[in-house]
């Protein structure tokens, strides 16, 4: 019974991957109603973090604009006990009291909303979020709550999936080293660094040799500090490596020290830990700096061509 349910969950998971999974990712399913791909996310967030995943997954959170749409979020839902108190959609009033709107800019009065019994009641004056109830009913809910959340991404017409096993083309396939990169301009701490990186189905870079680090020293020659708006130090960027909490202690963030990874050479004086710097950097000449963890940084992200695209997927996720 058990062999045979998970040769059949096999046999539903091939299935979509065939049919549409080389056009998105492998995370998401197709469902023909939405007309796109759709992915629950189980594990609660807050309504501001649901919606930077989504978009970091090249998506949006979902919000039950049309039948359509809302037939399939449903069907989400009452396809996972696991949700029992509903999902954050994307309708939030986050900029305006009161005018609420899906992420895509649909006003609500244009959403046909069933609102669960003494909603919305902006209680406390202090909800500014919609959450969709398992049985398709609409409440009213704090931004600040955590709760499951569904990422959408509609079907277009001239999709296509790169070299790169994406559909991001700002990410470049290096054939010295196999891998794709992606500079990110727009700086960010550490954390949100490694989780942008992780939402793009990669992680934060990490040197394996000198020929990588010539791959990520030409890259970040592609972006002088003139192309990255904004008042910030543009010439360290963040990669993947971290002390883990472990002071002076450095290590990848796939757990290897840098030399079994294949490369520690720091810059002439680091890590000096100035004021406390447990996170991993790279300057522009290629060496290696410590960082404060909460300082805003452009970043560089590696992917796998793949990976993106496998369904066992051991790599990427
Ligand atoms: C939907 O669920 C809510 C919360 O459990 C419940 O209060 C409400 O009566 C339900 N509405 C319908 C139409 O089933
Ligand atoms: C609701 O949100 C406000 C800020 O919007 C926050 O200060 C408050 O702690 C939240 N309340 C609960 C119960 O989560
Ligand atoms: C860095 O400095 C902090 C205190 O500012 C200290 O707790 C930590 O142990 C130092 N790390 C190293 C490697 O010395
Ligand atoms: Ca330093």
């Amino acid at each position: 019974m058990i062999l045979f349910s998970v040769i059949s969950l096999a046999f539903c998971l091939s299935v979509v991957v065939v049919a549409h999974g080389n056009l998105f990712r492998f995370d998401y399913d197709f469902y023909q109603e939405a007309e796109g791909w759709m992915k629950l996310h189980q594990i609660p967030a807050t309504w501001r973090d649901a919606r930077l995943r989504c978009f970091r997954e090249g998506a949006a959170l979902a919000s039950p604009e049309t039948e359509n749409l809302h037939h399939a979020m449903q069907n989400i839902l009452m396809n996972n006990q696991v949700v029992t108190c509903g999902v954050f959609t994307g309708i939030h009033a986050t900029y305006s009291k009161g005018d609420y709107n899906s992420i895509d800019g649909t006003p609500l009065n244009r959403i046909a909303i069933n609102w669960a019994p003494d909603e919305p009641d902006n209680a406390d004056n202090n909800e500014d979020c919609l959450l969709m109830l398992p049985n398709g009913t609409m409440a009213d809910v704090n931004c600040s709550d955590v709760f499951p959340y569904v990422c959408y991404k509609k079907k277009l017409p001239n999709m296509a999936v790169n070299n790169c096993g994406t559909i991001d083309n700002s990410y470049a396939l290096d054939t010295r080293t196999g891998s794709c990169y992606k500079f990110h301009t727009e700086p960010q701490t550490w954390p949100r660094a490694f989780s942008a990186c992780s939402g793009e189905g990669g992680h934060l870079a990490i040197i394996n040799s000198e020929t990588e680090a010539q791959v990520l020293r030409e890259k970040y020659a592609q972006y002088p500090p003139g192309t990255m708006p904004g008042n910030f130090v543009k010439n360290v960027v963040h990669i993947g490596h971290t002390d883990w909490e472990e002071h002076g202690m450095w290590m990848t963030i796939h757990g290897q020290t840098l030399k079994e990874a294949g490369y520690d050479k720091w810059a002439g004086g680091q890590p000096d830990n100035y004021s406390s710097q447990f996170c991993g950097a790279m300057f522009n000449n290629g060496q290696l700096d410590d960082i404060w963890c909460e300082r805003p940084c452009p970043f560089i992200c590696e992917k796998k061509p793949g990976s993106l695209l496998a369904d066992d997927s051991d790599d990427g996720f």
